[in-house]
């Protein structure tokens, strides 16, 4: 047994009889993660679930990981403080990491505020199989669609910690790739993040 297969709660981890890469040759594609990383109201759940419907539609196997329902279910536990996003941000990257050694593209649409915790991300996902992309629409333009009413709620002081207004947004240095929904369409931003998908594929 090799060390790095015993965590220090004695937990040994057991090999299947399975390699990844047949279960993604199995579903004729390479597992990716799109990684969305944006403002509330950026657009990474619109997004997201077009690329999903797009990307479903050409034959490939995929699944939307988004912020609000992740966290009616497996993360409902955790709130807004920078721990409790890290915590976030650490389970699912490790579920992202599960569903493509699944075999399976994931899109994942989550604020992820944090450049350490989205460097964790990539290395729990691992390099090659993590895209990076910052929904980089301005905070004026999500905060005038406010489409949740969360920014003037922010800015009346009823919500703590509230992303862009009294809590940090630290946006990624080197991206996969930048959209701004407030000047690109959908569909124009759903054909860019299809090449990029095509082109590490
Ligand atoms: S993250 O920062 O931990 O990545 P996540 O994407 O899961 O955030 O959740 C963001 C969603 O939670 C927002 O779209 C918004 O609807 C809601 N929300 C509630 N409180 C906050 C807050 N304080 N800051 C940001 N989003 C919040």
């Amino acid at each position: 047994l090799n060390n790095k297969h015993i965590t220090n709660n004695n937990v040994v981890w057991q090999a299947g009889l399975v390699a990844a890469e047949d279960r993604a040759a199995l579903l004729g594609q390479q597992p990716q993660t799109f990684w969305l990383t944006g403002l509330s109201g950026a657009g990474k759940s619109t997004l997201a679930y077009a690329l999903e419907q797009e990307l479903i539609s050409n034959g490939r196997a995929c699944y939307v990981l988004d912020g609000d329902n992740v966290r009616h279910g497996l993360n409902r536990d955790l709130g807004f403080s920078a721990k409790d996003r890290s915590e976030n941000i650490r389970r699912i990257a490790e579920v992202a990491k599960l569903m493509n050694d699944a075999g399976l593209i994931v899109i994942s649409a989550f604020i992820s505020p944090y450049l350490a915790d989205r460097e964790l991300a990539r290395q729990i996902i691992g390099i090659n199989c993590f895209l990076e992309v910052h929904i980089s629409t301005p905070l004026e333009a999500c905060e005038k669609r406010d489409v949740k009413g969360m920014y003037q709620r922010a800015r009346k002081g009823e919500i703590a910690d509230f992303t862009g207004i009294n809590s940090p947004y630290e946006p990624p240095t080197n991206p996969a790739g930048r959209i701004d929904t407030s000047v690109a369409s959908i569909d124009e931003a759903i054909t860019q993040l299809k090449q990029m998908l095509y082109k590490v594929s």
